[in-house]
């Protein structure tokens, strides 16, 4: 009998595949050769903050496994890797002296990379603040630590500029602006109102530009640079023009401390309505910096909400049926059209044109079957609708150029400890054994053959 023949559904020549992860929720060795305390590392002691009282101190023990750990990428075809330099273990105290120690083990690092053949996609800051910086200042309250992570900026660009090409400055304000000061379940954990959020948000920004800034000055030929947002995606509710307006206004309201301010380079009137009077007072020179251009927009992209056009074509926000689809991870309701949305809204709304997709995945309590196999079809389902989705959006004219799956393994998954795995192979915590799961090799063959498989 003949094979059969199945039209493919790929994505376009040279588009970049690859997976994701983070310092703190891998390395572990979280006081070894002279790393700082870092705000999680100083959270996760307090009792009851994570579930199961879990810290980041061992984590996958990436810090020694990360040669064996690298060859398990290679076995799959990965050929690209998005991971975060800890900064305290740069500069233990935030700003001041640098540990040659956490200098020298990045170069191993990448060297074994280099060996295996996979491009490093780097994040300057994946939330792990020196805990010394929020001692000290009080973190992203304080424009200190702007000028810190500043100094950080320069040290990395300059110790690694020559072998990386790829950077990203910050990973998701949100989780340490609002989610941090604001909702108060982040570190640092204090409730504050709008106006200690809004500045947060500011100060975060001019830490990107400072992260642009250094690329450009010290990145060598080639850099490149860009910030990675979780920007909220709406999702309008039919694909029919009086929804898709009120979903281009959701995206601006919902994304009116981050995108906002980047894109335009001022607070707009869209910022100054909802900021009201808590908006930042701006000093000069900060908006010239928080707009630096940027060679690429990164998106994580989990979920939507969905909107619809409501009175005057003003964006209707539904709430979710309680029993809408979702995650183990209880906030990743399943909605796959964000991943079109996302993009197309970016494109559209403030003109991004050059995307990647940072991060993608789901969360669930896999557990081997008796075969020692981890058969995690709904990450596998869930993964493929949004590739689909994906593919459809580039399909439309939207540029983007690359897509990071999350995560590589599972890891410390913040608040929700070491529950909730994210990987495309599984950590056995208790003997540090990571297993592919189902997911990884199907995944592995949609690298290779650049299509939907
Ligand atoms: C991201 N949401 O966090 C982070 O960048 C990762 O470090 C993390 O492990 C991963 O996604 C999974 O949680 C997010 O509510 C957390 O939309 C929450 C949301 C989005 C991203």
């Amino acid at each position: 009998m003949k094979a059969p023949t199945i039209p493919s559904c790929s994505f376009p020549r040279g588009f970049k595949w690859g997976v994701a992860a983070a310092a703190p929720q891998i390395e572990g060795a979280a006081r070894k050769d002279g790393k700082g305390e870092s705000v999680w590392d100083h959270f996760a002691r307090q009792p009851g903050r994570i579930t199961g009282n879990a810290n980041l101190d061992v984590a996958c023990d990436h810090y020694h496994r990360f040669a064996s750990d690298f060859a398990l990428m290679r076995d799959l075809g990965v050929r690209r890797y998005r991971l975060s330099l800890a900064w305290p273990r740069i500069l233990p105290n935030g700003d001041g002296a640098v540990n040659q120690a956490g200098i020298d083990f990045y170069h191993r690092l990448l060297d074994a990379m280099e060996a295996a053949e996979i491009e490093p996609w780097i994040t300057m800051f994946h939330w792990d603040l020196p805990q010394a910086l929020e001692s000290r200042y009080g973190g992203w309250r304080s424009r200190r630590t702007v000028d810190a992570f500043a100094r950080y900026a320069d040290v990395i660009v300059q110790a690694y500029g020559r072998r990386v090409k790829h950077w990203i400055t910050l990973n998701e304000m949100s989780s340490f602006t609002v989610l941090a000061h604001g909702v108060g379940e982040r570190p640092p954990g204090i409730k504050s109102g709008e106006e200690v959020v809004n500045l947060t948000y500011h100060h975060a920004l001019m830490a990107h530009g400072h992260g642009v800034r250094a690329v450009r000055e010290y990145g060598g030929r080639g850099a490149r640079v860009g910030l990675t947002d979780d920007a909220a995606i709406p999702v309008p509710i039919m694909e029919s023009p009086p929804h898709i307006a009120a979903a281009q206004k959701a995206f601006r309201e919902l994304n009116y401390r981050s995108l906002d301010p980047l894109f335009h380079g001022r607070f707009t009137s869209v910022y100054r309505r909802l900021a009201g009077p808590n908006a930042v007072r701006a000093q000069r020179g900060d908006f010239n910096l928080i707009s630096m251009p940027t060679d690429f927009l990164g998106l994580n992209v989990y979920t939507g909400v969905y909107v619809r056009a409501g009175r005057g074509g003003r964006p209707e926000y539904l709430d979710f049926p309680a029993s809408f689809p979702t995650a183990d991870a209880s906030w990743l309701r399943l909605v796959p059209q964000a991943m079109y949305w996302g993009p197309r809204l970016a494109q559209s709304v403030y003109g991004a044109d050059e995307i990647y997709i940072t991060e993608n995945g789901a969360g669930y309590d896999d557990v081997p079957n008796a075969d020692g196999e981890i058969v995690d079809l709904h990450r596998r389902q869930y993964i493929r609708q949004c590739l689909g989705e994906l593919h459809r959006c580039i399909q439309h004219g939207v540029p983007v150029k690359g897509y990071f799956c999350w995560s590589f393994m599972d890891n410390f998954e913040w608040l929700d400890g070491y529950t909730k795995r994210f990987g495309l192979c599984y950590t056995d915590y208790a003997t540090q054994r990571r297993i592919p799961k189902l997911s990884a090799n199907w995944y592995a063959e949609i690298m290779r053959t650049n299509s939907l498989v």
